[in-house]
């Protein structure tokens, strides 16, 4: 170790005085002007953990969801997963040393992981477009060059396409070329082969609204078009020459306020998406002819792809499973379960907690109702799939064998990736003939609410059972307990962000006005118990902005059945 261009470069970057940040839900995150020291510092354990593992590390510079005065920094590993949970201790120590302690600290994770700094090293850089980002990039490489290795900067990525690049460098281009051309060229030939098989056509299929968040998103559209077969007709919003990132828009917004984004024209019964910041996560939405909004999020996402899935994987031996977190509706669990008879796992918020799940299954779909998720297939069922693909006799099914090979092809297995997810979705509503109203019938929401309180220090609210209850501070949950108690079909719970500093607040019950009023009281037990920052949360007055209506639960037509539609597929 170079340890007097350790202490020049670290003198550069310096941390300010008495600031602490924890490694949280997907990095670190907080205000871009304390981020500095964090990103160099960063860019020395992506060293350090290329040189443990022997293969390419990925830095992503973005806060994705949270507003732009934000930033943050995610850490890919080699299989373009989030890093692993062993090494997020460390980042949180090399994170908070003081700069006289640096060396220290390194020399002791070099010891624990057993990092040999003799080896070579290599990290994979990206950014997104926040205007902090760019100078955040340059002190990542300060980092990575005090301690030595190669490096390849992206530049303006989303962090999806980052995490692919990882992966393809890491599995010798096996999942494919570590190049933005290589990433447009291989979603788009599995989109197009995918939707050959369908027999759906209809102007209408073809219009997709997308509301970019002011971010990289827009970006990346912008030069995927190209690609784009003509049975896909993109219209961008949202691209970030006008408005401000994430603001007013994007899908955390619309997830979150269930109304539709700013910046966004929409006529009835239009099928419209919003991507986030960083575009890891997608969100669909339409209007109906009375006005009303209904929001499609990531757990219908699931469904409709666990749908799919299902019935072309019917025959195999294959394990399919869905995972989601606590703020999964509860009618989507129960359609899974019920209905679909897929069996259903909870995890604690985090698709790197979702990701890991997923993988113990020969197909994991795993979505966070926030709309970030993937599909995840095991290397026996892809296997089996693409010998099934050359070997089948049956037309039918090697037909469906085909369309499973296309899947696994389009779906970016390494993380949540909007415009993965977004060709997903198309392909499929193609593949059934259904459209947007038809999917979101598949079952009814129950209404909910997410709300978020400030707090003096968010860490006294410790949870269990995957986040569904709290453990402290002493009284919440028996509080939380009874306030449930005073609705139907209710559930609550709460738990301290590791993004932003806030507590949220989930609530569902069998109105809306009762699971607004459900979220309202918890929040103020969260205020006095946790100690609330500021003023009591008020009661927001407005009215609902979501129309919740009952329909009948569609049928989805059967694969072999011609009278419905015009899904094709057959079964395996
Ligand atoms: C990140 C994580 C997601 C998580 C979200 C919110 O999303 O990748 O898994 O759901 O933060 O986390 P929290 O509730 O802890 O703030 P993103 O899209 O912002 O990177």
């Amino acid at each position: 170790m170079d340890l007097e261009a350790l202490r020049r470069y670290s003198a550069l970057h310096p941390k300010p005085a008495g600031l602490t940040l924890q490694y949280g839900t997907a990095g670190f995150r907080s205000r871009a002007e304390q981020l500095d020291h964090i990103v160099f510092r960063m860019g020395l354990l992506a060293i350090l953990r290329s040189k443990a593992v022997t293969a390419t590390i990925g830095i992503m510079v973005t806060a994705s969801h949270n507003p732009e005065e934000d930033n943050g920094v995610k850490l890919v590993d080699p299989l373009g997963e989030m890093l692993h949970p062993s090494w997020e201790e460390y980042a949180t120590q090399l994170a908070n040393a003081e700069e006289q302690e640096l060396q220290k600290v390194i020399t002791e994770i070099c010891q624990k992981a057993e990092v040999n700094l003799h080896k070579d090293a290599s990290v994979f850089i990206g950014r997104d477009t926040r205007p902090s980002s760019k100078k955040l990039s340059q002190s990542v490489i300060d980092g990575i060059q005090v301690l030595g290795g190669q490096y390849h900067d992206y530049g303006l990525v989303t962090t999806p396409q980052l995490h692919y690049m990882v992966c393809c460098q890491n599995t010798q281009g096996q999942y494919g070329k570590a190049t933005l051309e290589g990433y447009y060229e291989k979603l788009s030939k599995a989109f197009m082969e995918l939707i050959k098989q369908s027999h759906c056509s209809g102007e209408n299929q073809k219009h997709l609204k997308i509301d970019c968040a002011n971010g990289i998103g827009a970006l990346k559209l912008s030069e995927m078009k190209p690609y784009f077969p003509q049975e896909v007709v993109i219209h961008i919003y949202n691209d970030g020459t006008k408005e401000k990132l994430n603001h007013l828009c994007g899908a955390d917004f619309v997830k979150v306020q269930q109304k539709p984004p700013g910046g966004l024209d929409m006529k009835p019964n239009e099928r419209c998406c919003s991507f986030d910041g960083d575009a890891d996560r997608i969100v669909y939405y339409y209007k109906d002819t009375a006005g009303h909004f209904h929001l499609i999020d990531g757990d219908k996402i699931a469904t409709l792809i666990s749908i799919f899935l299902k019935e072309l994987l019917v025959k195999q031996d294959f394990k399919m499973a869905v995972v989601q977190t606590a703020y999964a509706n509860g009618n989507s669990t129960r359609y899974l379960q019920e209905t679909l008879k897929v069996p259903v796992h909870c995890v604690k918020t985090g698709v790197k907690h979702l990701h890991h799940k997923a993988q113990e299954f020969d197909v994991g779909v795993y979505f966070e109702a926030n709309g970030h998720g993937t599909v995840l297939f095991s290397k026996t069922a892809e296997t089996k799939i693409r010998q099934l693909v050359k070997e089948e006799k049956d037309d039918e099914k090697r037909e469906a064998a085909k369309m499973l090979e296309n899947m696994i092809d389009l779906i970016n297995q390494t993380v949540g990736d909007a415009v993965s997810d977004m060709l997903v979705i198309e392909a499929i509503l193609a593949l059934k003939g259904l459209t947007v109203q038809q999917w979101d019938a598949l079952y009814t929401d129950l209404p909910n609410r997410l709300l978020k309180v400030q707090v003096a220090d968010r860490r006294v609210i410790d949870t269990t059972d995957a986040e569904r209850r709290a453990l402290t501070p002493p009284g919440l949950q028996e509080k939380i307990d009874a306030l449930v108690k005073k609705y139907k079909l209710s559930r609550a719970f709460v738990r301290p962000s590791g993004t932003e500093d806030v507590v949220r607040i989930y609530a569902e019950a069998d109105t809306q006005e009762n699971a607004d009023a459900l979220a309202h009281e918890v929040s103020l037990a969260v205020f006095h118990l946790a100690g609330g920052k500021g003023a009591p949360p008020q009661r927001n007055s407005a009215p609902p902005l979501v129309h919740f209506h009952i329909v009948p639960e569609i049928q989805v037509p059967h694969p072999q059945s011609t009278g419905h539609g015009c899904m094709t597929g057959a079964l395996l």
